[in-house]
């Protein structure tokens, strides 16, 4: 959060100087603009949100103002609360709570299934971790699928974190087909009357038609009932185009960002909420420790960004 939120304060605190002229407000919006491109958010996003503050400040419905720093501040939170807040939001643990306390599903025995998806590196593997580390605490039984066949180390990596969180694991061979494995974890955990299965899978160095075809086998075979898209904010525009592709392809049904930790660039948020046309944002990673997994508030987002 430090840069962006830095350079609005810088922003805001510049403008409270400026005299109050048409030229200085649009001066004002094409500061907040470039701003905002500067840290990760994307052009699109960041001229529709300029666009309204525009309209909003000198348009013919514009309110009159004396202060343009506040009138920025307030303007520009509803507008980037709205691109932030998902249509619908997602608890996992309430859909696990909600799953176990429906007769009928109970009936049919499967537990709740949390597939993870994403390209190399973005933090899959530590996030299921940190997620089974969560579900674990609350007092639920889960298993991991290790289907991420694909890149070496991966069975093994994951295995020492089920391991240290002391999760059951179902492995498969290198090479081997990763929905297979990822089937034969839902009927091992429906078998051992398990609360959710969380399904690994390999990513590629990026998103092509090879790993897409993989993941929609995957779906098939396996019929998840939550698709999470892991993000790493660091990649920037990468991760507004991995967002868009992976959306456009896939049935998701939430965000995780991870990597919000490092140098918290958090621009990234607003443009692959923006681009998933309000996937919700579920998780957000902010360590490598299991523990650094938070819930995400829009609210407290855009508050700690425009204070
Ligand atoms: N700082 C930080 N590092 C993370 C976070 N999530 C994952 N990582 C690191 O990112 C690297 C890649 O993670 P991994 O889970 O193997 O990614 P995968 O290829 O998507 O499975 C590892 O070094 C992780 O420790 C996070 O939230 N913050
Ligand atoms: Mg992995």
């Amino acid at each position: 959060m430090v840069s962006l939120r830095k350079g609005l304060n810088g922003l805001f605190e510049r403008v409270s100087s400026y005299e109050l002229n048409e030229n200085n407000i649009r001066k004002a919006i094409r500061e907040f603009e470039l701003l905002l491109i500067a840290n990760d958010v994307s052009l699109s996003v960041a001229k529709q949100i300029s666009k309204k503050l525009t309209d909003q400040m000198l348009g013919k419905r514009a309110k009159r103002f004396s202060d343009l720093s506040k009138r920025l501040r307030e303007l520009s939170k509803p507008i980037i609360l709205e691109i932030i807040t998902p249509k619908e939001f997602i608890d996992p643990l309430e859909l696990i709570l909600n799953y176990k306390s429906n007769k009928e599903q109970l009936e049919k025995k499967r537990p709740v299934v949390f597939l993870f998806l994403g390209i190399n590196g973005t933090g899959k593997t530590t996030t299921i971790a940190k997620f089974a580390y969560l579900l674990k605490s609350k007092g639920f039984k889960v298993i991991i699928a290790a289907s991420d066949t694909f890149r070496s180390g991966a069975q093994e990596q994951l295995k020492i974190h089920a391991d240290k969180v002391g999760v059951k694991i179902i492995t498969g061979k290198y090479g081997s087909d990763s929905a297979a494995v990822a089937f034969d974890a839902i009927s091992h955990a429906t078998s051992k009357f398990a609360d959710g299965v969380i399904i690994d899978t390999s990513g590629r160095m990026a998103v092509n038609k090879d790993l897409m075809e993989e993941m929609k086998k995957i779906i098939r075979v396996t019929t998840p009932d939550y698709n999470f898209l892991v993000i790493e904010a660091l990649a920037g525009n990468d991760a507004t185009e991995q967002a868009r592709i992976f959306s456009e392809n896939i049935p998701l049904n939430g965000i995780i960002l991870t990597k919000l930790d490092a140098d918290a660039r958090v621009g990234a948020l607003l443009s692959v909420t923006y681009i998933t046309q309000g996937l919700p944002v579920v998780y957000l990673g902010t360590g490598q420790e299991y523990k650094d997994l938070e819930r995400f508030n829009p609210e407290k987002y855009v508050e700690s960004l425009l204070k």
